[in-house]
């Protein structure tokens, strides 16, 4: 891939000394990681290419549809509403955020007990090594978290593409009505930005698309509630990841393609490990393409993950959008009420993200929650306390951990994850 795209990454202003760094390292731990895990599905051989041509053939379809006129989007949040995105032809696309870059250089603009998410953010622009940053029209940030508020100041003054949404805090009334005043903006900056018009049967075919793509992702979802589970939870989140970079209509065809094979195996009764394996659900901070430490130290440890309490996971695609409004004034409100639902831990009070875990560890049959905070990630460590009270209370084991991008603490995960996993009987 490299020779073929060199060009193309050279045009795009990335540093290509830096970035083959991080394609040899992410080939690597890829092949580590997944392609070492045994009896998975074929369905994956799609995801397998897709993660191969991630910089590659994709960022140059990112390209492509730009030449005929159409914008891209990056974002960080699963709070950009996508359906928005594909109502004036745009494509919306994740930005990398999950692995340590240009760390030394991050520091000087960001303090040392950041969120590794965050530094990422930047390292991938001081560092010059994502190509969804460099190609896209537009980045969208998002006032959720302090930490992220503060960072796209710093990262507006590094690149003047960036757009900021304000999102509530709470869900009140007048939260509502922040969040439908702020996708008025969008709506209105998208059409700016693109130059089309949307209309009511543009945005309802928004809808439609990324409703049939959470289809997708939720009918997977349901099939790891199978004991044996048919795919193992690092594939899951795999198709997860992707599910924020491939183009969205191809995507849910895999999905479901793959859904069609999982369901032969859970028919055969036929899984990823043996029965008798633990079964775990992994709550808490997202985890972006490359971050793969927790769920492979626990997939290499005797558990298997039944499902993801997070927004790469089931916090980020729940609840469909209704398309039966017949104005966008009515598809709009319908797209706000969709998004007001997540339950983010920076609202506060959050009472829905602990119901929701419950819910989630009784429907997959899970034994224990692992709760997954990243450093310095105030609003899920603080939520992760009274979690793991409350679960407790319910006979339900909980394990927090908390850890950032670096390879350092892996022993010692290892050693807690054991522990837990013994305990869980
Ligand atoms: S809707 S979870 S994607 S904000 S890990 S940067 S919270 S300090 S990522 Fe998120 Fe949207 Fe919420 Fe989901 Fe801050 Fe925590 Fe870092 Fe975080």
């Amino acid at each position: 891939m490299s020779d073929e795209y060199r060009q193309m990454w050279r045009d795009l202003g990335l540093n290509l000394e830096a970035h083959d760094v991080l394609l040899s390292v992410l080939g690597q731990g890829y092949k580590d990681v997944f392609l070492s895990q045994e009896n998975r599905p074929q369905g994956m051989e799609y995801f397998n290419f897709v993660v191969s041509q991630v910089h590659g053939l994709r960022i140059k379809e990112l390209l492509d549809a730009q030449a005929e006129g159409r914008k891209v989007i990056g974002s960080f949040c699963v709070f950009v509403p996508e359906e928005i995105v594909l109502a004036v032809d745009g494509v919306l696309v994740g930005l990398c955020s999950g692995a340590d870059f240009a760390v030394e250089e991050v520091e000087k603009y960001l303090p040392r007990n950041t969120c590794a998410l965050i530094k990422s953010a930047l390292g991938f622009k001081l560092g010059q090594v994502c190509p969804y940053l460099e190609s896209a029209d537009l980045i969208v940030g998002e006032n959720t978290c302090d930490g992220k508020k503060k960072a796209y100041e710093t990262m507006g003054g590094l690149v003047p593409k960036v757009y900021v949404m304000d999102l509530p805090q709470m869900k009140t009334d007048q939260g509502r009505a922040l969040l439908k005043s702020e996708y008025q903006r969008f709506v209105t900056k998208m059409e700016a930005l693109s130059g089309r018009k949307i209309t009511p049967a543009s945005l309802r075919k928004g809808i439609q698309t990324v409703n049939a793509k959470r289809r997708a992702l939720a009918r997977l979802n349901a099939l790891r509630a199978h004991n044996p589970a048919p795919i193992s939870g690092l594939d899951a989140l795999l198709i997860h990841q992707v599910s924020f970079y491939d183009n969205p209509i191809r995507f849910t065809d895999a999905v479901n393609r793959i859904c069609d094979e999982l369901e032969q195996r859970v028919a055969q009764n036929q899984g990823v490990f043996p029965q008798a394996t633990k079964r775990v659900l992994l709550s808490g901070c997202p985890m972006a393409v490359p971050n793969w430490k927790v769920p492979w130290i626990l997939e290499t440890s005797g558990a298997v993950i039944v499902g993801e309490e997070s927004c790469v996971g089931e916090r980020g695609l729940r609840n469909a959008v209704d398309d039966s409004a017949d104005s966008v004034e009515g598809l709009l409100d319908a797209i706000v009420d969709r998004y007001f639902a997540i339950d983010c831990a920076v609202f506060t009070p959050n009472p829905d993200r602990p119901r929701h875990v419950r819910e989630m560890a009784a429907a997959y049959h899970a034994q224990g929650v692992i709760h997954y905070s990243l450093q310095f990630c105030q609003p899920y460590q603080m939520e992760a306390i009274p979690m793991e009270r409350g679960l407790k209370a319910d006979g339900i084991p909980t394990l927090r951990l908390e850890t950032d991008y670096g390879a350092e603490d892996v022993g010692q995960l290892k050693t807690r994850i054991e522990a837990f996993l013994e305990m869980l009987g």
